[in-house]
């Protein structure tokens, strides 16, 4: 059944404390578990319901005494006391098994250590326990293992002490101070190494900083520690946070579900988070560790400071934290170039999702499995949203409003109502349109016609928004956003602009249907440009010819809007929407070999610019999803930009060499994004790849190997096969190198994949229990690989449904990942349709979790 929103209840039973203990064994762990429990006086009394899932219940005591079998329900979902009087302490002893944990919920095993995963609901996996983020009991935490496989033991909090025990076993005591939620408790045991250092908070508290993992990697772990510093430096500067605990851990897991885990005081990441270094790690994987690690440390206050009273409210924790981590990289980096990165992935994968059949808004008004609801659009839009108060407020303001939302909440369970109370609070301002955002799903359009009228000098914007349906919501309001926009004369200056409206000069704020701005004493039609640093997350639609693109991507100030200029004249061109296709051709192919002999524009500018809008960027521009000929157009574009520009490319490839062969600063990890690029075109050109062969030969970094080994397989060079067999046998036994090799494999544009994917399934590289391994199969095919996946007799369709039921029993939530593959199957067109259709009906009755099952229900739905 669904769970609402509106059903909300606080907990009927409270519990202030846990005491968790346990003898940690890779077959069978046994947990006891003591909570105190107190009714709350302020809610109606209800019996004691505790949540518990695959747990064998040995013991249970209230008050040191054993309970009768009669007075206790036991029930697949968990157990049920009905008549508890008043406050007791509940003792449950139970066995769990980890090493047949498949689904890395609860306690698992991975490479013979032991870690935990729960959130959302794992921890019902390891004890009986109200299991709901508005419990947020203080812990005391005990382990007990083998010494020798197990030397370290690691759970939330700050370490306590611990000894020997007989029979070469030892213990570890952990106390966490801090109100918490169980989604956030965590354990971890195994052989581990660790990088460390110490730093002192702004408060003066002295912090042990480590970051775990098995022994051969921890020289890998030296980069993610010192991201772990500079995040800790960022959130005291930026937000005035600082850390709570003596310790703060980070453990590398190869077998992960998701990203990473923000447990209290003892993170748990996905190695592909942590480990890297020259040998094996690309710029964009340094960069990537960078944000996550920020990411998980950010949610230490956002998110468990301060944590989620349902998890309806999950986007008040992941949205902020997002819109953190992205202030984060954007501080320590290029602005410019993190804002165009993330809106290329809230427009291919955001927007997607809020146009297809997994359409939901950022706080959905129910969920059947609350695990399918970790998406773009919470993430992704939730940070949006952030972005565009923080863009409303102006900097200080929305500092003072997180000040107050932080100060109001701290070891609370908290809700959008609050954040927003806290804003409007210190904003002095009405945010109750805003808060539309959070329920209406769906990208808005904004629809924007201008006027200019000489004789008068008047020169007129009429504005219009409206959202599509969405499934569930077939009418939408209008939204309370800002509309920031500027207008430039001839000859690419500013003009100075006074509109009517609630914003500064530059800004309005959009709260109707329609609205008009009127600019008055204008000489001659402005350009106008709208939208500066994508503040809402809009489609903007207004009919810009090739010619202005092309100024406004000269003359906006906004780099942003450079860029995206671009993007409307490569999408326009692309999709063959200019009545002058020719003239707009010219014109984007003049731009970008303008930009490319330009030695003043930061060549990762550059990068950004050469890179066209891809595969399903495009699928969101149009009504209906021609794959022939969206995959065609582009092929077609980028061989003519290669042919034309074939010298700059050259010249600008040897040019950046030096720069290049630097190391991790933005400047040599920009020159290295552009001269890989240089080099994606150039080996377009030539079926000898002499360039690219050449630098995968030479290659220093991975970068600059894995980018040559790109090409050669894309360009199906003849030296690709050797190239390959080079690369896997220089990184074999190297798991996360493995992933990229075979997501090579997975992506190459060409119908050819899809054997070649079989391949791997069938070769000792599959293994399905392994998270990264599936991903790095199914999910590149799928989700990468527009070429092959939507084959037109539909067999690439039928290639990964095959696997699901499969990985369905294994691992629910990384099937039902792969399964939202097929989410905007109903927009295409031609028989494509009629083949996911076939394959979704196949699936029907072959799923054992309510993942997969609610996923398939949604997307025929
Ligand atoms: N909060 C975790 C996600 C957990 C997902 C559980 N299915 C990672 C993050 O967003 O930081
Ligand atoms: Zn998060």
């Amino acid at each position: 059944g669904s769970i609402h929103l509106s059903d909300y209840r606080p907990p009927a039973w409270r519990i202030p404390r846990v005491e968790i203990e346990f003898d940690l064994d890779a077959d069978a762990t046994e947990v006891t578990t003591r909570l105190r429990l107190e009714p709350d006086p302020a809610q109606p009394p209800a019996p004691l319901e505790l949540d518990g899932e695959d747990l064998e219940l040995l013991a249970i005591r209230v008050d040191g005494v054993e309970l009768p079998p009669e007075s206790y329900v036991l029930g697949e979902r968990g157990l049920r006391i009905p008549d508890l009087d008043g406050a007791c302490t509940l003792e449950t002893r139970v066995r769990i098994r980890p090493s047949a944990n498949t689904r890395l919920e609860g306690l698992y095993a991975s490479r013979g250590a032991l870690f935990t995963q729960c959130e959302a609901e794992g921890f019902r996996r390891i004890a009986f326990m109200l299991d709901r983020p508005d419990v947020m009991p203080v812990w005391d935490i005990v382990l007990r293992a083998d010494r020798a496989r197990y030397p370290v033991l690691l759970a939330n909090g700050n370490p306590v002490g611990g000894g020997e025990l007989p029979d070469g076993r030892h213990l570890a005591r952990w106390h966490n101070p801090h109100a918490t939620p169980p989604y956030l408790f965590a354990v971890v045991a195994g052989d581990f190494g660790c990088v460390q250092s110490e730093i002192v908070a702004a408060d003066g508290r002295n912090v042990r900083l480590a970051v775990w993992a098995a022994h051969a990697d921890v020289p890998r772990c030296r980069y993610a520690l010192g991201a772990v510093e500079r995040a800790l430096r960022w959130d005291e500067r930026r937000f005035g946070r600082v850390y709570d605990l003596d310790v703060f851990n980070v453990v590398a897991a190869q077998d992960f579900t998701m990203g990473a885990m923000e447990n209290k005081g003892l993170n748990i990441f996905n190695a592909r988070y942590v480990l890297a270094d020259e040998e094996t790690a690309t710029d964009a994987d340094y960069l990537g560790i960078e944000s996550v690690i920020g990411h998980e440390y950010f949610h230490n206050w956002s998110g468990n400071r301060v944590t989620l009273r349902d998890w309806f409210q999950l986007s008040l924790k992941e949205g902020l934290t997002v819109f953190r981590d992205q202030e984060f990289t954007a501080d320590l980096h290029s602005r410019a170039v993190k804002r165009i990165e993330d809106v290329r992935l809230l427009r291919a994968r955001q927007f997607a999702e809020d146009a297809g059949s997994l359409a939901h808004p950022v706080r959905p008004p129910s969920y059947r499995e609350i695990n399918n609801f970790y998406t773009l659009t919470i993430y992704e839009k939730g940070a949006e949203i952030v972005r565009m108060l923080y863009t409303l407020l102006g900097e200080a303001t929305f500092r003072a409003g997180m000040d107050l939302y932080f100060a109001r909440n701290d070891g609370r369970a908290a809700t959008v109502e609050d954040f927003l109370a806290a804003h409007a609070e210190a904003s002095g301002r009405d945010l109750s349109q805003f808060a539309r955002w959070y329920a209406q799903a769906g990208t808005p359009e904004i629809r924007i016609r201008d006027d200019y009228d000489a004789a008068t000098g008047t020169y007129t914007l009429e504005i219009a928004q409206r959202t599509p349906p969405t499934p569930g919501q077939p009418d939408k309001h209008p939204l309370h956003m800002p509309l920031r926009f500027a207008l430039y004369d001839e000859a690419g200056r500013r003009l100075r602009t006074a509109p009517r409206g609630a914003g500064g000069a530059d800004q309005v704020e959009l709260v109707a249907t329609r609205h008009r701005l009127r600019f008055h004493g204008l000489s001659a039609r402005p350009l106008p440009a709208f939208n500066q640093g994508f503040a809402a997350p809009v489609k903007l639609d207004f009919p810009y010819s090739p010619a202005q693109l092309g100024r406004l991507a000269r003359c906006e100030r906004d780099p942003f809007n450079r860029w995206d200029a671009l993007q409307r004249l490569a999408t326009g061109v692309l999709l063959e929407r200019f009545e002058a296709h020719v003239e707009a051709q010219d014109g984007l192919s003049a731009a970008l070999g303008a930009l490319l002999d330009d030695p003043a524009q930061d060549p990762a500018f550059v990068a950004e610019c050469l890179v066209l809008p891809d595969f399903d960027t495009l699928a969101e521009s149009v009504q209906a999803i021609d794959v022939d000929s969206l995959l065609a157009a582009r092929e077609t574009l980028l061989d003519q930009l290669a042919f034309e520009h074939a010298e700059r490319l050259r010249a600008r490839y040897h040019a950046l060499a030096d720069a290049a062969a630097g190391g991790l600063d933005g400047a040599a990890m920009g020159a290295r994004r552009l001269r890989n690029l240089c080099l994606a075109l150039l080996t377009r050109l030539d079926r000898e790849a002499a360039l690219a062969q050449a630098q995968f030969e030479g290659a220093r970094s991975m970068t600059d190997r894995l980018g040559a080994l790109r090409c050669l397989v894309e360009a199906d060079a003849q030296g690709r096969h050797a190239a390959m067999e080079a690369f896997a046998a220089r990184h074999a036994g190297d798991d996360l190198v493995t992933d990229k090799w075979i997501a090579l494999v997975a992506m190459r544009p060409d119908a050819g994949a899809q054997a070649e994917v079989r391949a791997l399934l069938g070769s000792s590289h599959w293994t399905p229990t392994n998270p990264n391994r599936v991903r790095a199969v199914l999910g590149s095919f799928a989700r990468a690989n527009p070429t092959a996946f939507h084959a037109a007799d539909g067999s690439g369709y039928a290639l990964l449904a095959e696997q699901l039921p499969g990985l369905d029993a294994i691992n629910p939530q990384v099937a039902a990942r792969l399964l939202g593959a097929f989410e905007s199957w109903r927009r295409l067109a031609g028989p494509r349709r009629e083949r996911v259709r076939e394959t979704l009906d196949g699936l029907q009755g072959r799923f054992a979790s309510s993942d997969c099952r609610d996923l398939l229900a949604r997307l025929l739905g």
